[in-house]
């Protein structure tokens, strides 16, 4: 039977072999979207050193000869205060049970807190096999790294456990390598050249918001949404134009800077990183828009911003 399928997978160009579906979950800032990028070797998602970077379901598709994983990022797991976050939790708690396997990551370099309880509860009531991944190794003494894997088998118990440094990549073979035999046997769901579910505009729409966070170093949690609102395509060359959405007039200045220098250095930074990820010529023209309360506004929740894997 296998051999069969085998074949007619081939024949429609799908390979055949492990393959499924690994959650990445954990409390914000503990390196999920660093992972996902590193494992990809590709600028996928956005990574920052602020708390709540990633805003919705990002699916990232590392295929090779005889495996398919299909990753799915997702927002760090805190506690919800408006109806983004609320979509934000909503999206992580349908991918813990939507997956063949959930990737715990915690941050040995914190104490253990709230957000972790949360994340540890979340984990032990799946019925899926769970791999608890201590990251950031490169950055603990080995009294921190026991610490908080302690304390997280404290609640989840049934855990394999595994350490990492996302940043550097040690750890990264031996843990594609777990997933990997960890995950059932069939065709694979994807093409093998596929990276990503998402547009290329929305990966655009991710990396402005990244070289965003990047230079606006003063205080703005989630306070700028990003929107592509002309995408324009040679064979050669890409312009992207996008509006940088703020809540309010005084963001706004700052995201702007002294004669617009700082929009125009993230502008030249979001360049750079979309050059490399999309292999062309990109230009990009930024504006700054105020936009009050955008963040409690249905139409920056819609399908596009968090999306469910099951939907
Ligand atoms: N030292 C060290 N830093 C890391 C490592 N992995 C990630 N980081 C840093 O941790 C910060 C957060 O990384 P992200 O990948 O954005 O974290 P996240 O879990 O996706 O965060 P949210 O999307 O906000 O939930 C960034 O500054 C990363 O550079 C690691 O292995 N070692
Ligand atoms: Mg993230």
């Amino acid at each position: 039977m296998v051999g069969i399928d085998a074949e007619k997978d081939s024949q429609s160009g799908f390979g055949h072999g492990r393959v499924g579906f690994v959650a990445i979950v954990g409390r914000p800032n503990v390196g999920k979207s660093t992972f996902l990028n590193q494992a990809l070797d590709y600028h996928l998602t956005a990574v920052s050193n602020r708390p709540n970077t990633t805003r919705k379901r990002w699916l990232g598709i590392l295929s090779d000869a005889d495996s398919q994983i299909i990753f799915a990022d997702t927002p760090g797991v805190h506690a919800s205060s408006n109806r983004m976050q609320e979509a934000m939790a909503d999206t992580v708690a349908s991918q813990v049970e939507g997956n063949d396997l959930v990737l715990c990551l915690c941050d040995p370099t914190r104490p253990f807190g709230d957000e972790d309880r949360r994340v540890a509860d979340l984990v032990r009531a799946t019925s899926k096999p769970v791999l608890l991944v201590v990251n950031k190794v490169d950055a603990a003494s080995d009294e921190e790294v026991a610490t908080i894997r302690d304390a997280y088998l404290e609640i989840v118990d049934d855990a394999t456990v595994l350490e990492l440094s996302a940043k550097n990549g040690a750890g990264m073979e031996a843990l594609i390598d777990t997933i990997r035999i960890a995950l059932p046997e069939g065709p694979f769901l994807f093409p093998d050249d596929q990276l990503t579910d998402v547009i290329e505009r929305d990966i655009a729409e991710e990396l402005i918001r990244e070289a965003a966070y990047e230079w606006v170093r003063q205080e703005l949690p989630q306070s700028i949404f990003v929107e592509v609102t002309d995408w324009a395509e040679t064979e050669k060359k890409i312009k992207i134009t996008a509006t940088l959405h703020v809540e309010r007039e005084s963001q706004k200045a700052i995201v702007i800077g002294e004669r617009g220098s700082r929009v125009n250095q993230i502008r030249k930074s979001a360049r750079e990183t979309l050059r490399e990820d999309l292999e062309k010529f990109v230009d990009v023209r930024l504006s700054v828009k105020v936009s009050p309360d955008w963040q409690n506004r249905k139409r920056f929740l819609s399908d596009k911003r968090v999306v469910d894997l099951n939907s």
